[in-house]
């Protein structure tokens, strides 16, 4: 996903390059609002957390866009892409370095295993949207 900060500030365009120049292939995609129950869904492992009730306000305060990615490696190659989920801890040319303002607004999402990818992608795409 790119998230409501990386919408509201122009870099949707700037993100793609980003990802496409990695090498990765866009196999679905769409520009899209997560309603509040959607934001809960998506992130119910972090329920219990204090950042919580911000991240869902967050998550559903503008569009985003989300997309399944596909490449060899893409879930560990993403991540390296993106960097820390702290922006001032991601590395130099990351995109959270790049685009992202702190740890609760960090511009995008990668999932973190191949099993939660394939969950994350069903959560936003039908199998018919996929390509
Ligand atoms: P990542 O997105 O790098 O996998 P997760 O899954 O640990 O990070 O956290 C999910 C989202 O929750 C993060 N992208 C961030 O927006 C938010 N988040 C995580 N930790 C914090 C925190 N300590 N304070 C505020 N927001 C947080």
């Amino acid at each position: 996903m790119l998230k409501p900060d990386a919408v509201e500030n122009g870099h949707i365009g700037a993100i793609l390059d980003k990802i496409t120049s990695a090498g990765f292939k866009i196999i679905a995609m769409k520009y899209t609002q997560l309603s509040k129950r959607d934001a809960e869904a998506f992130y119910a492992i972090h329920k219990d957390r204090p950042f919580f009730g911000d991240l869902v306000s967050f998550m559903t305060r503008g569009p985003i866009v989300s997309a399944i990615l596909e490449k060899d490696n893409a879930v560990e190659d993403f991540r390296a892409l993106i960097g820390a989920t702290n922006p001032a801890e991601a590395a130099e040319g990351t995109i959270r370095k790049l685009f992202a303002k702190d740890i609760g607004e960090n511009a995008v999402h990668g999932s973190d295993s191949d099993e939660n990818a394939a969950i994350e992608g069903a959560f936003h795409f039908a199998g018919r949207d996929v390509y």
